[in-house]
């Protein structure tokens, strides 16, 4: 018995940091890990390339992961940066963007965390608020920090007939840790659950033969202590 191959696109520590002496490092969240195996699935790290691997990377996998971390460069989706944009990782915005479309052309499936949604929103073609306070109407707050990441701190309610309202229901609460969003929402996809100030947190994909699943939370963070985000992990590694 082969289990699913799940690649996990890598984060890359850029600062200096004691615990590696100074040294860069690649990296994922253990929880993106630990969720994997928990589902059964085989995780695989995929370290930040030139786009050009993407191609080579996603024929050895089954599905891909995408995870959180840094800002998306808004030059993807026709921006300057404002003065609220946070830090950037041009060369793991182009990587992960290559994955994407691979993924879609190899029809592999996707499933996507915080910044792995906004950015496959950009990478089809959507566009970012790059703060939320550019939101047209008053937002809630989505970065919850310093509470605790296993504490849940605001509703989303999901689409009726949703795949994801499958998987959590009419309404759950979820962590959050973003404070950009999802502006225009690319051609492929659609939103199928929300905050309460109107933020998109689920993007799905409208066609069939393209699995895609991004929730704008962090279930890898409290998949532990709640079944329905433990729930995301078993699907997309069995089903999606
Ligand atoms: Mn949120």
């Amino acid at each position: 018995m082969s289990l699913p191959i799940i690649g996990i696109a890598g984060n890359q520590l850029v600062h200096a940091s004691q615990t590696f002496n100074g040294n860069q490092v690649t990296y994922t969240p253990q929880g993106f890990v630990n969720a994997v195996q928990i589902a059964g699935g085989l995780p695989l790290v995929l370290p930040i390339g030139e786009p050009t691997l993407a191609q080579s990377y996603i024929k050895q996998i089954d599905k891909l992961l995408l995870a959180g971390g840094q800002d998306i460069m808004p030059q993807l989706f026709g921006e300057e940066p404002s003065e609220k944009l946070g830090e950037i990782n041009p060369a793991r915005d182009h990587f992960e963007s290559a994955l994407v479309k691979e993924a879609v052309a190899q029809h592999k499936p996707i499933f996507a965390v915080c910044r792995g949604v906004q950015l496959v929103n950009v990478a089809l073609g959507g566009t970012l608020y790059q703060d939320l306070s550019f939101y047209e109407k008053t937002a809630l707050k989505h970065e919850q920090a310093p509470t605790a990441p296993w504490f849940a701190t605001h509703e989303v309610k999901t689409a009726p007939d949703s795949l994801v309202n499958n998987l959590i229901g009419d309404s759950h609460l979820v962590n959050s840790y973003h404070h950009q969003g999802i502006k225009k929402i690319a051609p492929q996809l659609k939103a199928t659950a929300w905050a309460n100030d109107g933020i998109v947190e689920v993007l799905e994909s409208t066609q069939p033969e393209h699995k895609i699943l991004g929730v704008q939370w962090h279930p890898e963070l409290n998949h532990h202590v709640d079944a329905k985000e433990q729930g995301l992990f078993n699907y997309f590694v069995n089903q999606l």
